[in-house]
């Protein structure tokens, strides 16, 4: 583990947050020593509400004393005091990298919709907005196995927690998020056995996932549900 010089990192978290995620992978994958607090967004604690000015996870807290937000900004930082082996240092290509991150937040966005929808035409619509854009990506990535064909950078940190979700719609609900993309499916594949995806989660985060989405008013908590008594049953 790198110890910074003077760097006291402690990330406010929670089990299941996507973005979390981010952050978490970029500290693994740079081998950067950390604190991680998990908390209850159900029931925020008041110095959480304090410290994050839009009271959501994750927040940095560098040093007991500055707080960083955003976990694209949060992930770039830590990629920065590493010494920027995640992301180009040229500034064109440093500039599209960070338009993919751009994308991969509006894909999480159309995934919280997705989970949310509550009917069938809405989960439909929006499955369709997210196989387009995995269409997009298709056509936009390497083919290497990664997104860029030097090799795992932040942008690849940045969609991981799209495919986490993708593996255990899949698992739970037979849904195939990622279609037919077969350079998204290899590179899906890649990314999440990579040490440090797999440990920006819990063991117990599928588990956790699937209570989660039985419990939503919407067309995949019902599905979810009708899976939950199917399992009960059998
Ligand atoms: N754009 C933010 C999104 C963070 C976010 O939406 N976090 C969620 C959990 S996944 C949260 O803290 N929600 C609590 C709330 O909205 O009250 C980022 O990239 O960090």
């Amino acid at each position: 583990m790198i110890e910074l010089q003077n760097k006291q990192l402690t990330l406010i978290s929670h089990k299941l947050c996507p973005y979390v995620q981010r952050a978490v992978a970029a500290l693994e994958e740079l081998n950067i020593d950390y604190k991680r607090i998990d908390i209850d967004l159900n029931n925020k604690p008041s110095w959480f509400k304090k410290l994050s000015p839009t009271s959501k996870v994750p927040i940095l807290v560098v040093d007991d004393n500055s707080v960083l937000f955003e976990s694209a900004v949060i992930a770039e930082y830590i990629n920065d005091i590493a010494g920027n082996a995640l992301l180009s240092s040229k500034p064109l290509a440093k500039a599209k990298q960070r338009a993919w991150i751009e994308f991969a937040s509006n894909m999480l966005q159309n995934i919280g919709k997705l989970y949310s929808a509550g009917n069938k035409t809405l989960y439909l619509e929006v499955f369709n907005q997210l196989d387009a854009q995995f269409k997009i990506l298709e056509q936009n990535i390497s083919s290497q196995g990664y997104f860029d064909d030097s090799g795992f950078t932040l942008v690849d940190i940045a969609f991981a927690p799209i495919f986490r979700y993708a593996s255990v719609f899949n698992d739970i609900l037979s849904l195939e998020l990622l279609g037919e993309y077969k350079k998204v499916v290899i590179w899906s594949e890649n990314l999440i056995k990579r040490k440090s995806i797999e440990s920006a989660v819990t063991p117990e985060y599928s588990k956790l996932l699937f209570a989660f989405l039985c419990k939503k008013d919407s067309y995949l908590g019902e599905l979810s549900k009708q899976y939950q008594s199917r399992l009960i049953e059998a």
